[in-house]
């Protein structure tokens, strides 16, 4: 791709704090290049409110009080995103063929605004024509019926997909006969759903708003909240207001976790909140050392009556802890021995303990290893199930939980399923179906031949770019349901389709949608603005329609039904997911899911207890001359969507070609800050690139650098994930920095 938007990029030094009135200052120059003054005000006014949308950001979630401006910085760059004046219309696509949108960067496509009208890339062809709904989905309607198998499509799903959609959806693909419906979370909290699954119980986190308030020490590993949930920072600063300690554990000094400045209340500017009051700076992949080794230290002060009572496992759990060797701790931590005997005071001296974790967290090989000794870690005090403690995995997209809930899963229960064949009188597909990773080997490999997308981007969201690419490429049809033009609207298959969407800002005839956020709390959300074109539809009604198509008049599933009335959809959920009875009398007020950990200390796993289980340590072997590279979100991004070329807390201006190193390691490489690299990863099946990347010395922990998603996707190979979830190892990539020459073109 070019890098025509990518200037060289200007560095200053990195910020110590997050929030305050620059975060609101840069919100609105966002919303303003995007929606004019005035749109922006009333747009954003109406995000989180209780007649309002729920905010298309991240997944934290509202609380009860809600402020009469519930956004933060982010939140209302993601609203202006979609809420944008600016449009791609068939004239845009006349003057620019699919090869020339596939040499653009993601920050010009997305810039180039709201999809209006389907458009069509008929076999052959290099051009996007317009289509009517009927003939689009009469095309989708003959390539599916044309497959062998059901088996030889997949149905993606990105997070921000309401529930009602994600319902018919999933019950949509599963009267077609398949299972195929990886998602976004597979590359994301499917590491924590795995863990938690296993020795909780259930999938998500234990702990609602009121517990991180009363919590009396948060950890916060893994997680740069100052730009990816920056309302997180309103709750840790109230539970400090509260006594409660903060620990940071991630090897950067992200600012949001050092110092927060409340830019809703005035008192909240000035110098802020400190928030981390121990900051522990370790090394990528050393966080299960780091939990065995506080465990370790604290096996004296197990909760003794909890473990008897409610936990299966302990024993083979605390003599396996007993041969830790201290010397890999210190290795794979970088931790000093002091670090951690002071860490393990700070816990030896809380009543309640929360973790909060993310990305840093889920993605590497032993992901689920490790989130596992976290629990592990919690359960030995007693830290689950009451209140002020216990796990909390932060939540990326606004309705990814939500999701999940509703069934957007290859490996669904037999439960779900007997309740939904049960609902429906039919017999849905039983053979669990592709995860993202494996959707990308069998288009690679032929043998899924239709590609459909509800939203995201997934071309660009996936490793090993180039792989995908030529995965995506080799099918007849993709399918793309999306708001915003994207790369996988130009790397496409054969034949290839544009479905626009009404985002979830706009009005939507059929009702309000409803989400689940980040603590399994469940309530409306309204589009409020005029869509964006009159010629969009919503996501159920796309389904609907498909269905329709496809299926003909439907035994089995009211499509037109469900189609003019998202309440219909919610009767019939009410009556297939526990949890959700009475959902359309409940769902404009809000309702909490059960929780059986949370609520009643029950954890409904095999043994029908909290399980403690023995993970084997091992430190990740980094070559000599290697580092470990992450890759990370810029705090002008959200996912693959580029909302500017800044990176303000960490100090980087007009630029996203830039690696993050610590100056030893530089110094070591005798290489120095403003250098020119290609970041060059090693794996078994041979070497991939990434060329032009300045340099920027900076104080990560040493062995570590970073450098940001998407533009490093190639390095990360298809094949480097974590055991049991699947999930790409994008937090841990093992690369060597090549000296490139200034004048190399910075493609890539
Ligand atoms: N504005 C905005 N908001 C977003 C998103 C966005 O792109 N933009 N994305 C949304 C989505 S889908 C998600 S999943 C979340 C992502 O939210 P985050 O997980 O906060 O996102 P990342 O940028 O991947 O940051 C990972 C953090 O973990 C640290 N880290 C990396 N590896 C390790 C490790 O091995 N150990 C430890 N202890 N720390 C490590 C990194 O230094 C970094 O601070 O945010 C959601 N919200
Ligand atoms: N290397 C690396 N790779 C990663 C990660 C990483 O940390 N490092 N993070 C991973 C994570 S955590 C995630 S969640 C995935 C994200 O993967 P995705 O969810 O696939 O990607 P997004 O960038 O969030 O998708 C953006 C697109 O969604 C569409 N869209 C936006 N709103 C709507 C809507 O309301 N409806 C519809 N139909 N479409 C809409 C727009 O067209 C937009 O272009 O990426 C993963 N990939
Ligand atoms: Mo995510």
């Amino acid at each position: 791709m070019s890098g025509e938007d990518d200037e060289e990029a200007r560095v200053r030094s990195p910020k110590d704090w997050a929030g305050g009135l620059p975060a609101v200052g840069h919100a609105m120059q966002i919303a303003h290049r995007q929606m004019g003054a005035a749109r922006s005000v009333r747009t954003l006014l109406l995000v989180n409110q209780k007649n309002g949308f729920d905010c298309p950001g991240c997944a934290w979630p509202e609380g009860e009080h809600r402020s009469p401006a519930e956004f933060c910085e982010n939140g209302a760059k993601a609203v202006a995103e979609e809420a944008t004046t600016r449009r791609v219309g068939p004239e845009f696509f006349a003057a620019h063929p699919v090869g020339d949108l596939a040499t653009r960067s993601d920050y010009w496509l997305g810039q180039q605004g709201r999809l209006t009208e389907p458009m069509h890339k008929p076999p052959g062809s290099d051009h996007y024509v317009p289509i009517s709904w009927e003939r689009a989905f009469e095309i989708v309607a003959r390539e599916l019926r044309a497959l062998g198998s059901p088996d030889e499509a997949v149905f993606y799903t990105s997070g921000r997909t309401s529930n009602e959609a994600a319902f018919a959806y999933q019950l949509f693909v599963r009267r077609l006969g398949t299972n195929n419906l990886p998602d976004c979370s597979n590359m994301c909290h499917e590491s924590s759903g795995s863990a938690l699954t296993e020795t909780l119980g259930i999938g998500k986190g234990t702990v609602s708003l009121d517990d991180l308030h009363r919590a009396e020490l948060i950890f916060v590993v893994g997680q740069n909240p100052g730009t990816n949930h920056p309302r997180m920072l309103t709750a840790l600063e109230r539970a400090k207001r509260g006594g409660a300690r903060i620990i940071a554990v991630n090897p950067l000094p992200e600012a949001g976790l050092l110092r927060f400045k409340n830019p809703q209340r005035p008192s909240g500017l000035g110098r802020g909140t400190a928030l981390a009051d121990r900051f522990l700076q370790i090394r990528l992949n050393g966080d299960m050392a780091l939990f065995q080794a506080l465990s370790l230290l604290l096996l004296d002060t197990a909760d003794r009556r909890f473990v008897e009572e409610h936990t299966y496992g302990f024993e083979a759990w605390e003599k396996h802890l007993r041969d830790l060797d201290w010397e890999k701790v210190l290795a794979a931590t970088g931790l000093s021995r002091e670090e951690l005997e002071e860490t393990a005071r700070d816990v030896r001296a809380a009543g309640s303990v929360v973790v909060c974790w993310a990305m840093g967290l889920t993605q590497h090989r032993n992901s689920v290893a490790t989130i596992r000794e976290v629990v592990n870690f919690l359960l030995l005090r007693g830290n689950v199930g009451r209140p002020g403690a216990g796990v909390c995995p932060v939540r990326g997209h606004s309705n990814v939980q939500g999701d999940r809930t509703m069934g957007i899963y290859e490996k669904p229960s037999a439960a779900f399923l007997d309740a939904l064949g049960g609902e429906f009188g039919f017999e849905p597909p039983r053979r669990h179906g592709l995860d993202t990773v494996d959707a990308i080997r069998a288009m690679r490999d032929g043998s899924v031949k239709v590609f459909f997308g509800m939203g995201g981007n997934f071309v660009r969201a996936t490793p090993d770019s180039d792989v995908t690419e030529a995965a995506l490429r080799r099918t007849r049809l993709t399918v793309q349901v999306s708001t915003k033009l994207n790369r996988s609207h130009a790397v496409c298959g054969e034949e290839a389709l544009i479905l626009p969407v009404l985002g979830r800002t706009e009005r939507d005839e059929a009702g309000y949608v409803t989400v689940e956020d980040s603590m399994g709390l469940v309530h409306a959300s309204r589009g409020r603005l005029k869509p964006a074109s009159p010629h969009l539809l919503s996501e159920v009604a796309v389904v609907c329609r498909l269905a329709r198509e496809l299926f003909g008049d439907d035994p089995h599933v009211p499509w037109a039904e469900f189609e003019r009335d998202h309440g219909a959809i919610r009767d019939r959920i009410a009556r297939v997911v526990p949890g959700f009875e009475d959902f359309n009398a409940r769902a404009p007020g809000g309702f909490a899911l059960p929780n059986a950990p949370r609520d009643e200390r029950r954890f409904p796993t095999a043994t029908g207890r909290a399980n403690f289980t023995v993970n084997e340590l091992e430190v990740l072997d980094v070559p000599p001359g290697r580092l470990l590279l992450q890759t990370v979100r810029s705090h002008d991004q959200y996912n693959t969507t580029i909302y500017g070329l800044d990176d303000r807390y960490r100090g980087v201006k007009a630029g996203r070609r830039v690696v993050f190193v610590h100056p030893d390691d530089l110094a070591e490489r005798e290489l120095a800050d403003g250098d020119l690299v290609d970041l060059v990863s090693e794996w078994p099946d041979g070497e991939r690139t990434a060329p032009g990347f300045r340099v920027i010395a900076y104080p990560t922990a040493r062995g570590c650098c970073a450098a940001y998603f998407p533009e490093t996707n190639v390095l990360v190979p298809l094949d480097s994930v974590a055991e049991t979830s699947n999930t790409p190892t994008s937090k841990s990539v093992v690369i060597r920095l090549v000296r490139a020459s200034p004048r190399s073109p910075a493609g890539g």
